[in-house]
């Protein structure tokens, strides 16, 4: 019997080992009163747990030092004043602690970090002290001996690449987390592109299977949609949040998995569970085949403020159809001319309804009649405008300073995935190196959460402290130029 129990005990099959790195710091030791700091430096971003030795200099230590320790995946995050902090999100999710130290002793902290650099400000020492022997013992599942050169000879494509892999790197832990230093759970929209990017790299998986089944163990909601998130430490918790775009998004990774594995046990589990999601999907169109808004809905498509989402999600939908009814067919499924004709159907209807002849742009009234690549781009995707056409309105909308622009990786990696399907590779190349090679010429050591290349402090949390600077989703340029040749 397939249920929570049997997902989670394949969950747990698929556990991939942790690899563990001591990494030293430039700096050896530091002799310090209160109020003096340094900034210690790894020389890579590195997921894990930092550890020192405390001693006194010459009189015994006479009463708890204080310390702060602040780590940044940057330096500028080094530089934030945290009490400042005005996101939405929780401020814990800063990275700073106030540690009281009684005696001398090695100490090695409990808590995980996710940095490049590390600020110990001794906040309280009454004698002077010493600190010595850092250390941080960083952990991933991902095997570095197993990744090959980026093979592309464009220097700023190289640079890509590394920062790339070792944005997936830094995410793979125990599960592909979306971000190591928030959210730090498994997301399907991360997924779907971290288990891309790792077919490429590390070739690992045993994490991608593992994570397919923590979503098959998940509770749906009432509409049949599989949680967008889980939770995975220290115990299985299925995600309060239902997102319909990630719920389509699970089938086509497990689309993506089995084409490129042809792991057919795996496949044989989730199927229905695929199903499923696309019969809950149909189940919100209305009589012309349009989606409808449900209650307890929501679509992510991307973090743009004011962003209307009906048409992406439509192009979600179709894109997922396609993707799911080639798999029904490679495989012999009876259910491969059901799904085929309902695609077929869909993207007329979205022909008919979603499209303006006037302004020859995918602006309808679902969405306000609001103009956005995200629009243009998922009906690119979904198939429903292809040729010639497909690549003017392409270039139109993204020049178009009107229209509501990708706010984040996630969303530009779609734009470049429409850029290849069209044939456009020059021009996908071109996207790249403005977009992360962007994020490159800044120092990025991993790749962000969210980048504007015209708004340093964009947030879609409302405070760029709490941007994740490493963050799952950001890592696919490496899958572009290594499936591409680019
Ligand atoms: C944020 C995270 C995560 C993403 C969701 C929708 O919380 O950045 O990666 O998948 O949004």
């Amino acid at each position: 019997m397939k249920d929570k129990n049997y997902f989670l005990s394949k969950a747990q099959e698929n556990y991939p080992e942790l690899i563990y790195t001591d990494i030293t710091p430039d700096i050896t030791d530091f002799t310090a009163v209160s109020g003096d700091s340094i900034i210690l430096d790894l020389g890579q971003h590195a997921v894990g747990h930092f550890s020192f030795s405390f001693d006194r200099v010459n009189v015994f230590v006479d009463a708890p030092v204080r310390l702060s320790i602040k780590f940044g995946e940057d330096m500028r995050e080094i530089n934030d004043d945290f009490s400042q902090y005005k996101g939405v999100l929780s401020e814990t999710w800063l990275q700073e602690e106030i540690i009281n130290i009684d005696f001398p002793q090695r100490v090695t902290m409990n808590r995980r970090f996710a940095c490049r650099f590390i600020k110990i400000t001794v906040e309280k020492a009454n004698r002077p002290i010493k600190l010595f022997d850092f250390s941080f013992r960083a952990s991933t599942s991902a095997d570095i001996s197993a990744l090959s050169p980026s093979g592309s000879k464009d220097d700023l494509l190289r640079k890509i690449d590394n920062v790339a892999a070792n944005t997936l790197k830094e995410c793979m832990q125990t599960f592909f987390e979306d971000g190591p230093k928030r959210d730090r759970r498994l997301w399907i929209g991360d997924l779907r592109l971290e288990a891309l990017t790792d077919y490429y790299t590390f070739n690992n998986l045993e994490i991608v299977r593992r994570c397919l089944y923590l979503f098959a163990a998940g509770e749906c909601n009432k509409l049949g949609f599989l949680p967008s998130f889980v939770y995975e430490t220290p115990y299985y918790h299925s995600g309060e949040t239902y997102i319909e775009d990630y719920a389509l998004l699970y089938v086509v990774a497990v689309c993506d998995y089995y084409e490129h594995s042809k792991d057919t046990d795996t496949l044989n589990d989730l199927i229905d569970i695929c199903k499923s999601q696309l019969d809950s999907f149909y189940a919100t169109l209305d009589k012309n085949l349009i989606a409808t808004r449900q209650d307890g809905w929501f679509a992510f498509i991307d973090w743009c403020p004011g962003l209307e989402i009906m048409t992406s999600l439509q192009g979600v939908y179709i894109y997922t159809l396609e993707r799911f009814a080639d798999l029904l067919k490679a495989i012999g499924d009876d259910d491969f001319e059901k799904y085929k004709s309902i695609l077929l159907k869909v993207r007329s209807a979205c022909r008919k309804y979603l499209y303006d002849e006037n302004k020859k742009a995918f602006v309808n009234s679902l969405d306000n009649n609001q103009l956005s690549v995200h629009s243009q781009i998922w009906m690119i995707l979904g198939g429903v405008i292809d040729g010639e056409k497909a690549v003017n309105l392409l270039s139109e909308c993204l020049e178009d300073r009107t229209a509501k622009q990708p706010c984040t990786p996630y969303m530009h990696h779609y734009v470049v995935e429409a850029m290849l399907k069209l044939g456009l590779n020059e021009t996908a190349v071109q996207y790249i190196k403005n977009l992360w090679g962007g994020m490159v010429v800044l120092g990025a050591d991993t790749f962000w959460e969210a980048y504007v290349p015209d708004d340093p402090d964009f947030s879609p949390y409302n405070d760029r402290m709490i941007n994740s600077l490493c963050h799952a989703w950001s890592c696919t340029p490496l899958y572009f130029i290594r499936k591409y040749r680019l």
